[in-house]
């Protein structure tokens, strides 16, 4: 075991790695099933590590002993940052979903920014620093991750707590042009410097990160610019910038993808596609996601290619998320009528275009799906990374599948070379895409797919975990 892993990680994440509910007259607490919860998990359980965050459940739940259960059945601690109602609403739906989201998602006409919200972030923010006082012991590691979270260093900076700061940003950082539309630009800048080691998904993010903290503050150096990582001073303080693509446990996906009972899920599947194409989308409900765009695609493609008409048929799985906010409840109609539209105007008795699924699939029926689909149309408008695209590849077993990928999520860094490349707003060019993947004999499929895969396989996600939590120790 090496020397970092030897030190207690301590997380810190808006939402806890756990799920707590009533279940009749008894409360209880399962494990998360996130990517993040996935790979953390092993190496929490290893130290006893630490994980803080918010419950996600109102004060009436018996938190301590159903705490004290998690810690027992997963061999890893949890330690509880509770919210009220009302910072839910201004922290978390107002600040960071409507101001932080679409503004690091270029998506500039979806932002709205409150003053009120923004101070409720910083209350938030430093209450969770404060409940990371609480229990941090000298020689953790602490790992803050998000963008929920960036102001909780400052004040454990504040503080002046010994132990090294990282902090990781799952989802893009915007160029400067950009991020100087923030009203409180200035601060979260500081605020994000407050940090030891700062990691991005790709070197586009880090650049636009180390660009605008150097035009907005000029009194940072830039001491050196490294493949690997840039230090910047500031404040007599050194700052470690990286990029740490995130990535998936590849093994557990290829191995759960030849299982028997996903093999007899994937089989019965195919059994009702009569020979034709699947092609799937699998994303949560969000507008940066591309939805929408991708059903025009679609749309285009039966037009101009007609051969494809009752050959191929789209499969988008919908993760309802963030249902209350007015935004993504106008997404849903949107989606409902371009899918009942395009199904009115191309479907056949026997066929639809499009099957649209809007709610959460179990593990193995996900798996089937990613297995059995000839085609992943993966067309978010802007994305940190994304894991489907990195899980579909994972479960392509047979080696068979194509990747159609947009440009502008963090993964087409690494997939670039495997996939089709599609801009998502270029309607012609992604239908063109989708004629492309489709008419793809099995030999150019295989080559692709198998780059693919090694790419995944060699860079998994217990990589990305090890190189930053490597990168932290020598901060
Ligand atoms: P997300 O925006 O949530 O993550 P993504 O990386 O694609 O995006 O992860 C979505 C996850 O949800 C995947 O693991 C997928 O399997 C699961 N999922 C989606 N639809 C599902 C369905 N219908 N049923 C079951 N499971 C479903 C944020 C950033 C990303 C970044 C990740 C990790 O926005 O850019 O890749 O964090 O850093």
């Amino acid at each position: 075991m090496s020397q970092e892993q030897k030190r207690r990680l301590l997380v810190v994440s808006n939402r806890l790695p756990a799920v707590v509910e009533r279940r009749g007259e008894e409360w209880q607490i399962t494990s998360g099933s996130g990517g993040l919860v996935t790979a953390l998990a092993p190496v929490m359980r290893q130290q006893q590590g630490l994980w803080i965050g918010w419950p996600g459940c109102g004060d009436e739940a018996p938190l301590g002993p159903l705490l004290a259960q998690f810690a027992q059945d997963n061999g890893y601690s949890l330690a509880a940052v509770p919210l009220s109602a009302d910072e839910v609403e201004k922290y978390y739906r107002g600040f960071s979903n409507e101001a932080l989201w679409p503004l690091f998602h270029d998506l500039l006409g979806f932002c709205r920014f409150s003053y009120d919200n923004w101070q409720v972030y910083l209350d938030v923010n430093r209450r969770f620093a404060q409940v990371v006082t609480e229990h941090a012991k000298a020689d953790d590691l602490i790992w803050v991750h998000d963008y929920q979270l960036i102001g909780v260093g400052e004040h454990l900076r504040a503080l002046q707590m010994p132990q090294p700061l990282g902090y990781f940003l799952h989802i893009p950082f915007p160029a400067p042009d950009l991020f100087r539309r923030l009203p409180w630009k200035d601060q979260l800048i500081r605020a994000l410097l407050a940090y030891d080691l700062l990691g991005f998904q790709t070197l586009r993010d880090r650049r636009n990160f180390v660009n605008t903290a150097s035009s907005l503050l000029p009194e940072i150096e830039v001491i050196s610019r490294k493949r690997q990582y840039d230090l910047l001073r500031f404040e007599g303080r050194t700052v470690r910038v990286g990029h740490f693509p995130i990535s998936i446990d590849f093994d557990e996906f290829d191995s759960g993808a030849r299982s028997k009972e996903v093999e007899d899920a994937a089989w019965y599947l195919h059994e009702n596609l009569h020979g034709r194409q699947l092609m799937l989308g699998v994303d949560r409900l969000d507008y940066t996601k591309g939805i929408p765009e991708r059903f025009l695609a679609f749309e285009r493609a039966l037009e101009k290619y007609p051969e494809l008409i009752t050959k191929i048929s789209l499969m988008q799985l919908v993760v309802p998320s963030r249902t209350l906010v007015p935004d993504y409840q106008n997404l849903k109609e949107t989606l409902d009528q371009l899918a009942g539209r395009i199904n009115a105007r191309f479907g056949e008795s026997m066929w639809n275009p499009i099957y649209y699924v809007f709610r959460s699939l179990d593990r193995t029926q996900l798996l089937a799906r990613y297995r059995t689909s000839e085609i992943a149309l993966v067309t978010p408008l802007r994305d940190g990374m994304n894991l489907v695209a990195k899980e579909y590849c994972a479960s392509s077993v047979e080696n068979n599948g194509v990747l159609i990928l947009s440009e502008f999520t963090g993964a087409a860094d690494q997939l670039g070379k495997g996939a089709l490349l599609v801009n998502p707003y270029d309607i012609e060019g992604t239908a063109d895409a989708i004629h492309q993947a489709y008419v793809m004999g099995p030999d150019e499929r295989r080559r692709r797919m198998k780059l693919l895969r090694n790419e995944i396989r060699r860079n998994d996600v217990h990589r990305w975990l090890n190189s930053f939590t490597q990168a932290l120790y020598s901060s």
